[in-house]
């Protein structure tokens, strides 16, 4: 099945003409960030899908396809004002906000530099520099501690936002349902977003809900939808912008769905999307809707066209940063055996520290 061209917010056609009566944010500069970001969410993929096929990681969720809707979000917060509960999937969203490669490789690989020292499945990546909370595997719960979040903003009267998001799938849990609930009864500062990627592994969007659209959900809970063209930068943009501004202002709520594409596996557990359950046609149908194709395009329209020469020379600098920061993980280390007990309690507790005992034991006797 080919899912339906997108007839909500969007900013730029499919050949990168701006529709009319749109006025764009950002300026050329801005605009040139936006397209580096993407095109560094994009080769990071390629290296981490390397990474895992070299067997020096075990987990990595794919954004390809999806940088419009992660970057468009990102762009919109105000990085360590705001706060950031997203979805595994997130690393676009992490990029833009400042994320440092360093970091995300770090805890790709568990080693001595993640700053959660391992304790976390590859992917799950957080950061308290950029209040990004570490995304777990678990669908939807992130959603009503995102709700709790932003209450507390409010309370507290601070002007900072919340951003939840979470992909389609997510929206068919009861902590989806609850957290929109309480986000709606109180008002909170807190912009949902759906990176509505069409597939929940291989569960397609028509098998997820019976509504028009994820957005149809956003009455039933008291707040405005939004429906936006996911692989439209600046649309996407535009539209959580507004959101977070009106979060700010006071304004409660939004629920905002992006329409987008996830063009590689759900995961590398799903190694095989094409051939299991998605036909070749239906990819092919999104390859051409390619997110960053369609910015190039629009770059090229305004007159800041970005020649094969400038962009391969942009694409071997962000590989060879990509690499850096992998080698710089890898050269950290493992973490020590100690630091399992370190960091989690200012007093260990008995049991712990017997097990701590115990394990310093083997250690001694299996280095003599
Ligand atoms: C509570 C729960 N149920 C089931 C799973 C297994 N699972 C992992 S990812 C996934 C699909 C998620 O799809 P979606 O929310 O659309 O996000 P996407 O990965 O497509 O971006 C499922 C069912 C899980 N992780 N957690």
């Amino acid at each position: 099945m080919i899912h339906p061209l997108p007839t909500p917010v969007q900013y730029l056609g499919e050949d990168g003409s701006v529709r009319p009566g749109v006025t764009l944010p950002g300026t050329p500069d801005d605009w040139y960030a936006l397209w580096h970001t993407m095109l560094l969410v994009r080769e990071y993929d390629r290296k981490l899908v390397t990474l895992l096929r070299q067997g020096r990681t075990t987990f990595y969720a794919q954004a390809a396809g999806m940088e419009a809707t992660q970057v468009g979000i990102g762009r919109a917060l105000r990085p360590g004002h705001d706060w950031v509960w997203g979805y595994y999937r997130d690393q676009g969203i992490a990029l833009t906000m400042g994320a440092r490669l360093q970091d995300l490789a770090a805890q790709m690989l568990g080693s001595n530099s993640d700053p959660n020292r391992g304790r976390q499945m590859p992917h799950h990546y957080g950061s308290a520099q950029i209040n990004f909370v570490s995304a777990s595997s678990s669908i939807a719960n992130q959603v009503p501690p995102a709700t709790g979040t932003a209450l507390a903003q409010k309370m507290l009267g601070t002007d900072e936002v919340t951003v939840c998001t979470f992909g389609d799938g997510a929206t068919s849990e009861g902590d989806w349902h609850a957290g929109l609930n309480m986000a709606g009864v109180q008002q909170v500062p807190c912009v949902f977003v759906c990176e509505n990627n069409q597939w929940a592994i291989s569960t397609p969007l028509s098998r997820q809900t019976a509504s028009d659209g994820i957005v149809a959900k956003a009455a039933g809970y008291g707040m405005p939808g939004v429906q936006v063209d996911g692989n439209d930068v600046l649309a996407v943009w535009a539209v959580v912008q507004e959101a977070v501004d009106r979060a700010r202002r006071g304004g409660g709520p939004t629920l905002v769905e992006a329409l987008t594409y996830r063009m590689g596996a759900h995961s590398n557990a799903d190694a095989d999307a094409e051939k299991t359950y998605r036909s070749r046609e239906e990819v092919q149908h999104w390859q051409a809707r390619d997110p960053l194709v369609r910015f190039e395009r629009f770059l090229e329209r305004q007159g800041h066209s970005i020649s094969a020469a400038q962009r391969s020379e942009a694409v071997a600098s962000l590989h060879r940063q990509i690499d850096e920061a992998i080698q710089e993980a890898e050269n950290s280390g493992q973490p020590d055996w100690r630091s399992m007990f370190e960091d989690v309690y200012a007093d260990m507790p008995v049991h712990l520290r017997r097990q701590y005992q115990q394990l310093r034991l083997e250690q001694e006797a299996g280095q003599s």
